[in-house]
């Protein structure tokens, strides 16, 4: 009996680049057939690693469909659509793309903050519309010297923190535990952390550990003069809860790059100028992306070269 090829699988369409680098190995794209399932079966031994987006991760149907499986490298710092535990208990690993990102959504969520507070877009279409008359657009609300919350105070939530001081603002922050060396106030709770912000910033992680963990009472919280900025993911968020309290003015607007089920934005926020509606792009320039195809070419590389991920999640 012949050893069987050690073939990668691709699970969906990714940066040209990376896809480029896929080349290099026999590499099947399991996105492009009609019945992946039908396909998996019949080709699933001897794929050795899986190479998939944050988006679309490695369901358990595929992965139990694998049994050579060994790593499964993503492209994208969020790996919540895979199980790491599942996976792990298989003896597959897993990598993600940290660091890489951090700066380009750091700068986003701030981005996104001055956006909707400042009402940037929503000034912008108003202009457009040709309706520009002296003193004619609303006030908006000051961003520098308030009270900023931020929730989740890993690297991208830091590097939201360090970009932030620059604006003399009042940071705060919740997360699991307080961060060890850190001079920002620490909130017990997310409800804690919304009642003494002026703007809440989420840059958590997703997955099941922080699903639902801004709902309805968070942002009754956060109040009529606050608002929410979203860089993490919309699980996060409890949307309907999200919705309601947009449409009722019971915060005061919202900067959104995330969604609980893209690329479907809720109806009713399409209407409000008091929101800023991204299609998660915090990540998305030309030299990020290039950097995150780039690991994540590298851990492909050295898993097959020397049976190791370079930046695996952590235990
Ligand atoms: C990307 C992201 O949109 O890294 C993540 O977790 O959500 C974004 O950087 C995504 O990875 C692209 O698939």
């Amino acid at each position: 009996v012949s050893a069987p090829n050690r073939t990668v699988l691709q699970m969906c369409p990714l940066l040209p680049s990376l896809e480029a680098g896929l080349k290099s190995y026999d590499t099947v794209r399991l996105h492009e057939h009609p019945d992946p399932a039908a396909f998996l079966a019949e080709r699933g031994r001897g794929i050795v690693a899986a190479v998939t987006s944050a988006r679309v991760g490695v369901p358990d149907d595929v992965m139990d469909a694998l049994p050579d499986l060994k790593a499964i490298v993503h492209f994208g710092v969020g790996y919540e659509t895979t199980d790491v535990v599942r996976a792990r208990a298989r003896g597959i690993d897993v990598s993600n793309t940290p660091d890489v990102l951090t700066d380009c959504v750091a700068d986003l969520a701030v981005g996104g903050l001055i956006d909707v507070m400042r009402r940037l877009a929503a000034a912008d279409r108003y202009v457009r519309r040709g309706e520009w008359t002296p003193n004619g657009y609303p006030l908006t609300a000051k961003v520098s010297g308030k009270r900023v919350g931020i929730l989740g105070l890993g690297r991208i939530g830091r590097a939201i923190a360090t970009r932030l001081e620059g604006f003399g603002v009042e940071l705060s922050y919740h997360s699991r535990r307080p961060a060890d060396g850190v001079a920002y106030r620490y909130a017990a709770s997310a409800e804690e952390l919304a009642a003494g912000a002026d703007a809440l910033i989420v840059a958590t992680s997703g997955g099941d550990g922080t699903h639902g963990l801004v709902s309805a009472a968070v942002l009754d919280a956060l109040g009529p003069q606050g608002y929410l900025v979203n860089v993490a993911r919309g699980s996060v968020v409890d949307e309907p809860a999200l919705v309601a309290a947009l449409t009722e003015g019971r915060i005061a607007g919202a900067a959104l790059d995330v969604f609980a089920d893209e690329p479907n934005v809720p109806a009713p926020l399409l209407d409000l100028d008091s929101v800023l509606l991204l299609p998660h792009i915090a990540s998305a320039t030309h030299e990020t992306r290039e950097a995150m195809g780039g690991l994540a070419f590298t851990n492909l590389h050295r898993f097959m070269a020397e049976g190791v991920l370079h930046t695996p999640v952590p235990r």
